[in-house]
């Protein structure tokens, strides 16, 4: 089928970026479905560039490419010296490949000599150039895709020099991205829930997308940045798309047939009362045996279909999606009926922990939405099934632009935890403000839980335990930020935290602003610019610090929310305040913040192990930035900054405000010097950011000024 929408934007994946590729004689000896995803990848860029592609079984002699030294050759040689040898620029090659050239055979060596072999894996690879010669070497071919997109983004730095040789391999096996996507636009929340790029990629007027090209191109974005998993469907799953799983598998199997090629296995969402509403049975107690075989035979029935299929996703007793507590049952008896009927095909059920009393009353002050999840889920330690995994959103509450990281990924060491990001800017702008996620997604991943060096990557990659042990692998995943929109995210830079997710999820040690780097080299190739310097400039003072500015004219000093009720865009400081979703801040005219301590408040606090239960406890030791998610304290309250809190209220929103506005500004000097249809679509956002700023700031200020009857101390002015 052929899309009938224009060609989205390339996003960071143009053609030039592949000048470097397709510019050079390359050698492929590899097989299968993902070699020939590689192969047609370098044939497109040799198409653009003048360079040419070989591709070879893995287990047949190299080719002599007779004459083939005359048209493009770039001088390389396979450093043999013979003049006979095959010639090329990059070899791209299964280890297990005979015959290989002579620098691939140097490099498989030295690799073998450093024990780097081991560490390859199913997705990893080397690089090195020796004797003139690139060489990528991977285990699988999964690894000499990733080793491809490495190579693009070098660029010529990959031809130039000898390369030390590297190993790649992903930190977190499971780099899933979940779409929260109706097939039938839903009445408030539209089709693509929490989206802010248009409609879904994969659902059209209640049915398949003709546009599978567009898939495509998702999915090869998706593959140069390492995500391997997708979730087609929203966690709240509605009555059509619970037919996903049966009578609708057929549209599931199309999409999966299209995200093969690319390494990325598809998931569903399910409902889990399924067994009664898809079934007929009378039940969907996951102890009752109709039910479990029910599940075991629908679930045969998909790998019939998907034989790769990934396994599901589940959102129960959640607002308002059923779950195992209708039927007095735990979560893991809930979980481990669905992996068990996963188990038998190498399936996994990703549960997900954002369990919480929606319809929670405003007047009572000890319960608390951020101890839910560790309440319901650290007593189940050790009780799921190997192919659980427990999806944990970051955050204790839910992906507000500050948040402490939950306790819940200390808490399970029985247990798989995949980290649960948010990509779509539900909070943090709704891609109508820059804000460049990977900052606080580092931070996030960089977290030490134990505060002596086991990170929460380590504990999504499966290394929390103590002794360091793997076994317990989880993951990354991310709610994804794409839709049929043209530039895929809505705000053309938004497409940068899609790429940091990839890439973060990838090797969480990355340096965000090196990340950005990347994706500034890739998307706005200098041969696109006129002043690449003062582009990547601009791109970094208005990206670099941009999800601090967004946090300094929103919700200040971590007490999250004071957003709009339901669409959760702009201003409304007192939006939640008496409503039953246990996101309150508690201000009065004396002070502000959730009182979560042991001593006096909720107990959240205790949820930590040391050293941040002690650190979290005590206004005088909590971090600035989240005392109002853990203390209530007075507004003259002085922070570690030394400013009071009601003056750091007042300061950081005047100058977010401002920061907005020189941003805008900045972006206006590069007139020329990108695409006019992503500068007219960046100027409009940047416009709409300025406006909702000042309206964050006018009415956080003129709230607290009210409250507090405090001035400001510059006099600036207040309403
Ligand atoms: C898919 C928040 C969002 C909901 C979302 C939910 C979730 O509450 O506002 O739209 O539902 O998180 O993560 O399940």
């Amino acid at each position: 089928m052929t899309g009938d929408l224009p060609a989205p934007h390339p996003a960071w994946l143009p053609d030039e970026a592949f000048r470097a590729i397709g510019s050079r004689r390359v050698l492929l000896r590899a097989d299968g479905l993902l070699a020939q995803t590689v192969a047609h990848e370098v044939d497109r860029a040799a198409e653009q560039h003048g360079g040419s592609l070989h591709h070879q079984p893995a287990r047949q002699a190299a080719p002599h490419p007779d004459g083939d030294d005359a048209e493009g050759d770039s001088g390389a040689t396979d450093g043999s010296g013979a003049a006979d040898e095959p010639r090329f620029d990059l070899v791209l090659a299964l280890t297990g490949a005979d015959d290989l050239p002579e620098p691939a055979v140097m490099v498989l060596a030295e690799l073998d000599r450093r024990s780097g072999r081991d560490m390859l894996g199913a997705e990893g690879f080397a690089l090195a150039r020796r004797g003139g010669v690139t060489v990528v070497l991977a285990d699988g071919p999964a690894g000499l895709l990733y080793g491809l997109f490495h190579v693009v983004r070098l660029g010529e730095a990959a031809f130039g020099a000898t390369l030390p040789i590297e190993a790649h391999h992903p930190l977190t096996a499971r780099r899933m991205l979940n779409h929260w996507d109706n097939i039938d636009p839903h009445p408030v929340m539209g089709q693509v829930e929490r989206g802010y790029s248009g409609g879904s990629i994969f659902w059209r007027d209640g049915r398949l997308t003709p546009d599978l090209d567009r898939v495509r191109a998702y999915a090869r974005l998706l593959a140069s940045i390492g995500v391997n998993a997708v979730t087609v469907n929203n966690v709240n799953v509605h009555i059509t798309e619970a037919h996903l799983l049966t009578d609708r598998l057929g549209d599931v199997a199309a999409l999966a047939g299209v995200l093969r090629p690319y390494g990325i296995r598809t998931h569903l969402s399910i409902y889990f009362n399924s067994p009664v509403t898809l079934g007929g049975l009378p039940t969907a107690d996951p102890l009752d045996p109709g039910v479990r075989a029910w599940w075991a035979d629908t679930t045969r029935q998909v790998y019939a279909a998907i034989p790769d299929f990934g396994g599901f996703v589940v959102k129960a007793d959640s607002e308002g999606q059923p779950g195992p507590f209708g039927y007095g049952r735990t979560h893991a008896d809930g979980a481990n009926t669905l992996a068990a009927a996963l188990e038998p095909f190498g399936g996994v059920v990703h549960w997900r922990a954002f369990v919480y009393n929606h319809r929670q009353d405003w007047r009572d002050r000890t319960t608390d939405r951020a101890r839910a999840a560790y309440d319901h889920f650290a007593p189940l330690d050790g009780q799921f099934a190997g192919n659980v995994i427990l999806q944990v959103k970051y955050g204790p509450i839910d992906f507000q632009t500050r948040e402490p990281v939950s306790p819940v990924i200390a808490a399970m060491p029985g247990t798989r935890l995949a980290v649960e990001l948010q990509v779509t800017q539900e909070y943090t702008g709704q891609q109508r403000h820059v804000c460049y996620l990977g900052p606080l997604w580092h931070e996030v991943l960089a977290f030490e839980p134990w505060g002596d060096g086991r990170t929460v990557a380590a504990v999504a990659a499966g290394r929390g335990a103590d002794n360091g042990a793997t076994g317990f692998e989880g993951g990354l995943v991310a709610v994804s930020n794409v839709g049929d929109d043209p530039f895929w995210t809505g705000h053309p830079l938004a497409q940068a935290n899609l790429y940091a997710f990839g890439r973060l999820a990838w090797n969480p040690h990355l340096d965000p602003a090196a990340v950005l780097d990347e994706w500034i080299d890739l998307t706005f190739t200098p041969a696109a610019t006129a002043d690449p310097g003062l582009l990547r400039q601009t791109l970094h003072e208005v990206m670099d610090d941009s999800w601090q500015t967004y946090e300094s004219y929103t919700a200040p000093l971590g007490v999250g929310f004071m957003v709009r009720p339901g669409s959760h865009y702009g201003p409304d400081v007192d939006g939640y305040e008496y409503t039953p979703w246990g996101t309150y801040h508690f201000a009065d005219r004396d002070g502000i913040g959730v009182d979560r301590t042991r001593a006096t408040g909720t107990g959240f606090t205790g949820q930590y192990p040391q050293p941040w239960a002690q650190v979290y406890e005590s206004a005088v030791s909590c971090p600035d930035e989240l005392l109002l998610f853990f203390h209530h304290v007075p507004y003259t309250h002085v922070l570690h900054s030394g400013k009071t809190v009601v003056q750091h209220i007042y300061d950081t929103h005047f100058e977010g405000a401002d920061r907005v506005d020189r941003l805008r500004s900045r972006w206006a000097g590069l007139a020329g010097l990108v695409a006019p249809d992503v500068d007219a679509r960046v100027r409009e956002r940047l416009d709409e950011q300025s406006r909702c700023a000042q309206e964050w700031r006018d009415q956080i200020n003129t709230y607290f000024f009210r409250k507090s009857g405090i001035p400001d101390a510059a006099g600036r002015r207040i309403h």
